[in-house]
This record gives structure tokens, sequence and C-alpha cells, in this order.
């Protein structure tokens, strides 16, 4: 008994110290980039922000082999969109994969083209009374106007006027709306602005209500809206009812991002989502699910998988970087999250940034 039981010491012994030592944790969140309101930033910083747009614009892209319409780094990621678009809406995964799109273009901007700030967001209901005359779409430190000229029609969704004001006034889209394959082209940036359907989805009751929603299953379909044929307006939601209050590209789901306010206006859908978790975060922190299949009427994937998105989802691949940091949903639940775990055994969180109100 003794000999054995020295053995079997000696053996535990030998297995502590043949142990590794233990791995430092992975970094935290320490500073969080800050995200704040368009018309919060100073107007160096909204000059720095829009020319870190443009930069992207003018730089040659990366994934022409895959996408060959993408023209520059900008367009990489409206090839992205467009490629994705059926897997990414009117499913469970919406505001995940949109929160790992927003992040790969803010960090895109600042590492590529020199922004050191966060993705500034478009806070709608500011401007629910006269979308028009909102600083975000005046000045020549915007995002530029409505437009002019006669409507053009795009062909497929979103017709519109050419936006011949603002930081991007007369600016090139290359991509044709629709469904992917893209054809290129080359073409002006459209917009057609409906101020009574602003009006109506960027009303702070409308805000209050998706705020208001009990569990993720009804919180992201309020806040994305819903493709139920033939269309009636109140199915929009604040998502796709604030892309066709600003019409024209805006309109086109596969290729709304050719509008550089697509991700203002989506970073400000993301901040309702981080608010309404913020005020319940044990519940709401990690919550997610709803069908990994589309749901209403428009049912553009043909094979979804069955059953719900979990935080081991894997989102669709977000190839705009070359080797992206995260793949699944339960690494960009929380926007403070880089280095947690969201359960254990878990892979650890990847964001870092806030909404500055
Ligand atoms: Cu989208």
């Amino acid at each position: 008994m003794k000999t054995s039981g020295a053995f079997l010491a000696s053996l535990l012994a030998g297995t502590a110290v043949a142990h590794p030592p233990p791995r430092p944790p992975p970094p935290t969140c320490v500073t969080p980039v800050q995200r704040k309101e368009f018309r919060d930033l100073t107007s160096t910083e909204k000059f720095n922000f829009l020319s870190a747009v443009k930069c992207l614009m003018e730089k040659p892209p990366s994934l022409s082999a895959i996408y060959p319409a993408s023209q520059s780094r900008y367009d990489d990621f409206i090839a992205v969109h467009q490629a994705y678009t059926p897997y990414v809406h009117w499913v469970g995964q919406f505001l995940p994969w949109h929160r790992a799109f927003l992040q790969e273009y803010e960090d895109a901007l600042r590492d590529e083209c020199d922004w050191d700030g966060g993705l500034p967001y478009w806070n709608t209901v500011l401007d629910f009374p006269n979308i028009t005359a909102s600083p975000v779409f005046t000045g020549n430190l915007s995002f530029g106007g409505n437009g002019v000229g006669p409507v053009v029609p795009s062909g497929v969704s979103g017709e519109g006027n050419c936006v011949i004001d603002g930081f991007f006034a007369n600016m090139s889209v290359h991509f044709a709306q629709g469904a992917p394959p893209s054809v290129t082209t080359d073409r002006c940036l459209l917009r057609y602005m409906r101020p009574d359907w602003a009006a109506y989805w960027f009303n702070p009751g409308k805000l209050a209500i998706a705020l208001a929603q009990p569990n993720y299953e009804t919180f992201a379909p309020t806040i994305e809206g819903d493709m139920v044929l033939p269309l009636p307006f109140e199915t929009l939601g604040i998502h796709s009812g604030g892309h066709a209050a600003l019409g024209g590209d805006m309109v086109d789901m596969f290729t709304s991002n050719s509008d550089p306010i697509f991700y203002p206006f989506h970073a400000n859908l993301d901040r309702i989502w981080a608010k309404w978790q913020a005020a319940n975060p044990t519940a709401r922190q990690y919550e997610v699910g709803n069908p990994i299949a589309p749901r209403g009427d428009i049912q553009m994937w043909p094979s979804p998988p069955a059953g719900n998105v979990t935080i081991d989802y894997v989102l669709e691949p977000l190839k705009v970087k070359s080797t992206p940091s995260y793949t699944k949903v339960g690494q960009i639940m929380n926007i403070q999250g880089k280095g947690v775990r969201p359960a254990p055994g878990k892979p650890h969180g990847v964001l870092c940034y806030e909404y500055v109100e």
C-alpha cells in the first residue's frame, strides 16, 4: 500500500511537472473605440472620417479575383454584402452578421486609411421630423442630399436622383443593383428620400416599441422588418423602413452599401441592439435565436439548414479581411467582450467599442 501510494504520488508529481505553465488570459477590452453620432464629430473629425471612406474608394480591390466587378476596397464590401444577402437577411443571424460586417469596415478605415476614431452612427430619431434638413445630409462635410435631375431608373429596385452635393458629390457606383453576378457599371449614386416614411419609421415611438421587446426572438425582427408580400408598409421595421425612406441605392437589398450612409445607418441599428442588450445584460448579452432559414415570403436561400441560430453558429464568411478574427456568433455578441468567453469552453469575444450618446 505504502509503495503504491508513493508510486501514485510520484506519478502525480510527474504529471504536475509535465503540465505546461498556464497560458496568460487573452487581452480584454480596456479602452473601447468610441463610435460617435456623426453630427457630434468636429469638422476636422468629419473631414478625416469622410476622407478615410474616400480613401477606401480609391484603393485597389483585394477581392477582384472572387468578385470581378469590384474596383476598389470600398467595392469589396459591396461585393461581399451582395454575395451574402440571401443568407444574412430575414434570418436569425441578421444582427450578428451586420455587427461583424461593420467591424470589418471600421477596421479597414482604421488600418488601411488612417481613420483614428470609431465608425460614426446616424441617430435617425434626431431627424424624423425632417430628414432632408439633417446635418448628416446637408453641407460639404456630409453624405450629400437628395439628388437632382430626372429620376434615374435603376432597372432593378431603387430608382432615384443623382447625388451631386456633399463630400461624395458625383461619386461613381460600379455595381448594378440586384443579385450577383454583378454587372460592372459606372453611374451616379442614387437617392430618393421619402420624408413621410422617415417620419414614420424614425419616430421615437417606433424605437420605444423595439426597445420594449422582451426577448431576442421578437426584438430582432422588430428592428429588421419582414418581407411579407404584398409588403404592407407596417411590416418593414426600422431597418427596411429606413432603407426605403432613403430611396435610391439604399433600397436595393443586395447593393445598398453602395451608399456610404449605409454604414452609419446600420451602426445605429447595432447601437439600438447594444442598448437593448445593456438594459438586461444577464439575460440578453448572449441571447440569440430565430431560424437559420429566412422568414417571410421571399425565400432567397434555396435550401437553408434547419434549426435556430445559437452562439455556436458560424457566420457566413466575412472575406473582406484576409484573416477574419472571428467566426462564431458568440464572439461578437458583446461589443466589449474582447477576451471574454460567452460560456465556459467557447471561443472568446473579439469586440471592443462603445456608442457615445
Ligand atoms: Cu444587409
